[in-house]
């Protein structure tokens, strides 16, 4: 684990961002651990949160045109992205996120931002099962673009139809790249080695012997 990686997750847990207990996902699923990025809730917290993404960014070396951040969740992320990888790494990149439901006056259309061309680079939350990316990568179908790679916060490494991880799923499946800050193993890791909420580590590690991949 990199130094960024062990801030990152203790940064979450300070503001509750990261938490233990019992949560319904998206898929069903009832984990034992939850992120929630809409917690980092002020200013400072969505400034440094858009820093651990621009280091991913910028440790990964990954190559792209164009930050998307789809809606809702992922357009904070990717303008917090943005500011960082200029302030922080002295690259200013282009940014752009969807709506929704496209727009038919004033500028009209589905993007807002820079155009999406070229390679697009995916800055989103969280993937479990990988729905919420997938329907990002048909929204950009028939433009002049492509995803080239997804930036997410956690990647919770569960299985996604078969043996292989939702993520390797959706890389097998577009032949694109998909980075995380931090991933479950992290976090795992980082509460064998610290000691802190030992008491959910069993549950936790049965979650993963239920749902995780090899
Ligand atoms: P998938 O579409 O199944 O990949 O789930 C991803 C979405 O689940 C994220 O965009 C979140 O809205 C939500 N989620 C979290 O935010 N944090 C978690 O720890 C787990 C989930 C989830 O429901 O799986």
């Amino acid at each position: 684990m990199h130094d960024y990686q062990r801030r990152f997750i203790e940064f979450a847990l300070e503001h509750e961002v990261l938490r233990f207990g019992e949560f319904t996902l998206k898929s069903g699923r009832t984990s034992p651990y939850f992120f929630n990025a809409g917690a980092f809730d002020t200013g400072a917290r969505l400034a440094a949160l858009g820093g651990f993404y621009a280091d991913a960014i910028v440790d990964g070396g990954l190559a792209f045109d164009v930050l998307l951040g789809p809606a809702y969740k992922g357009i904070p992320l990717a303008a917090a992205t943005a500011v960082r990888l200029a302030d922080a790494h002295d690259r200013d990149v282009p940014w752009c996120f969807n709506r929704k439901e496209a727009k038919d006056h004033g500028e009209g259309g589905l993007f807002v931002g820079t155009e999406p061309k070229g390679r697009l680079l995916v800055i989103d939350d969280v993937i479990t099962a990988g729905t919420a990316i997938r329907e990002v990568i048909a929204l950009v179908d028939g433009l002049d673009a492509s995803v080239a790679g997804v930036v997410v916060a956690v990647d919770r490494r569960e299985r996604g139809t078969g043996e292989l991880s939702a993520i390797q799923e959706v890389e097998r499946d577009f032949g694109i790249t998909v980075t995380s800050i931090v991933s479950f193993d992290d976090i795992i890791e980082y509460l064998e080695e610290s000691g802190r909420f030992a008491e959910h580590l069993p549950s936790v590690r049965a979650y993963r012997e239920r749902y995780g991949v090899a």
